[in-house]
C-alpha cells in the first residue's frame, strides 16, 4: 500500500485546517437537496470565505426562498431545480463522478437516500473498498485538538471485518489531518474482555492485530472505556497502561448507534464543534446531521476542501494486512 502523503504540519485544529485551506484553490460543492437554512448558511459562507462554491441542486424556488429569508447570499452559486429527493442526490453525486464538482453534500435528505446515490454503481463514488463516516471533533482537553469517531454515521452494525476496514479509513484520515501514528480506541463499555459483551471481543482482537503489524501507521488498543480512551487520569485511576490510554485520537465505537449518540451528546449538550466525512470514496463526501448547526457543515465542507487538496490520502487508504 502507499503511504498516505505526510502533511507538512502538525496536528490540526479547525482552525489550523481553514488556515492551512486559505492558499488551495477554491473547490466546487454539489449539494444534495440544498433546501435548507443551514445548509445555505454554511454554502453563502464558504463562497465568501472563498473556501468553495457550490452547485445547489433540489426544489429552485425553496432554496431561493430560504436563503433570501435567512440572508444567505447564494448569488455565487448555481441552482439545479430537482424537487425528488432521490433524484436530486444522484444529481448531486453524478456531478462529482462526472468530474464537474469536487465534493459531494448531504443537504436536507435523509442518511440512507444520500449514502445509496453515494454507493450507486452508476453514478455513485464507490470503490473497491468499504466506505465508512467519520465525525471530527474539536475538544478542548487537556489541549484543543481533533479526535475522530467512527462510524456514527453509515455502517450500521459494522462485522469485525468491516471494523477492522473502519479503522484502516479512519488512521488515514487523521494522518492526513496530521497525527503521524494515529492511536485508535477499541471502544466498549468496560476495559475487561468479557465474552457476554461482544464488542470487548472485538476489540481485543483489534489490539491483537495490531500488536501483529495489521494496521499500517497506527496503534489499535482496547477494549477501553470511553472515559480511559480519552481522560489520563481516568486511565491512572482504573490502573490502564498501554499506547492509547488517556490519549486517543480515533474513538472506534462498536455500532452506528453509540458513535451518534456519543456524537451529538459532544454537540448538543456541550456545545462542542464537529465536522463529518465519509472515507474511501473516490471524492471528498461531507456528510453532516440535518440538525447539526451552519458552523458545522461549514467546518465540513472546509474539512472536505482540505481533504480534496490531498489527493494520495483521499484515494489510497491502506488496507488491513
Ligand atoms: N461501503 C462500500 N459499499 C457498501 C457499503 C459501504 N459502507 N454499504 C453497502 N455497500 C454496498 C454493498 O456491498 C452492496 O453492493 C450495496 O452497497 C448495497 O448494500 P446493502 O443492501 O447492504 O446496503 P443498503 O443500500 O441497504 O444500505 C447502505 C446504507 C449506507 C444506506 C445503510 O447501511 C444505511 O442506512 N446506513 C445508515 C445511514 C443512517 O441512517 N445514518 C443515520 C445517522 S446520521
Amino acid at each position: 500500500m502507499s503511504q498516505p502523503t505526510k502533511p507538512s504540519h502538525g496536528p490540526l485544529t479547525f482552525d489550523g485546517v481553514l488556515d492551512a485551506i486559505k492558499p488551495y484553490p477554491k473547490r466546487r460543492v454539489a449539494v444534495a437537496v440544498a433546501a435548507d437554512d443551514a445548509v445555505l448558511d454554511a454554502v453563502a459562507r464558504a463562497a465568501r470565505d472563498n473556501v468553495a462554491d457550490a452547485v445547489l441542486v433540489g426544489e429552485a424556488a425553496k432554496i431561493r426562498e430560504m436563503a433570501a429569508a435567512v440572508g444567505a447570499d447564494i448569488s455565487a452559486c448555481e441552482i439545479v431545480d430537482e424537487p425528488d429527493h432521490e433524484k436530486a442526490a444522484r444529481h448531486a453525486v453524478q456531478l462529482v463522478s462526472s468530474g464537474a464538482c469536487h465534493i459531494a453534500m448531504k443537504g436536507k435528505i435523509h442518511t440512507d437516500d444520500f449514502l445509496r446515490a453515494v454507493l450507486d454503481r452508476e453514478v455513485g463514488l464507490r470503490t473497491k473498498r468499504l466506505l465508512s463516516h467519520a465525525f471530527l471533533l474539536e475538544v478542548a482537553r487537556p489541549t484543543k485538538r481533533l479526535i475522530f469517531v467512527t462510524d456514527g454515521a453509515m455502517n450500521i452494525a459494522p462485522d469485525f471485518e468491516q471494523k477492522a476496514q473502519i479503522a484502516t479509513n479512519a488512521i488515514a484520515l487523521a494522518r492526513l489531518f496530521g497525527i503521524d501514528e494515529p492511536k485508535v480506541a477499541a471502544l466498549a463499555g468496560v476495559e475487561l474482555v468479557n465474552p457476554k459483551m461482544p464488542a470487548t471481543q472485538d476489540a481485543a482482537v483489534l489490539a491483537l492485530m495490531s500488536i501483529r503489524g495489521q494496521f499500517e501507521a497506527g496503534v489499535v488498543e482496547g477494549p477501553l472505556a470511553l472515559d480511559i480512551a480519552v481522560s489520563e487520569e481516568a486511565a491512572r485511576v482504573k490502573g490502564v497502561k498501554n499506547a492509547v490510554a488517556g490519549r486517543a485520537d480515533i474513538l472506534l465505537v462498536p455500532n452506528l448507534e453509540c458513535g451518534n449518540i456519543l456524537v451529538k451528546a459532544f454537540a448538543h449538550l456541550a456545545g462542542g464543534r464537529v465536522a463529518g466525512l465519509v472515507v474511501g470514496a473516490r471524492a471528498p463526501v461531507v456528510l453532516t446531521s440535518r440538525a447539526d448547526s451552519a458552523e458545522s457543515k461549514f467546518l465540513s465542507i472546509a474539512c472536505a476542501v482540505y481533504a480534496a487538496n490531498m489527493e494520495a490520502v483521499r484515494v489510497k487508504v491502506g488496507k488491513v494486512k
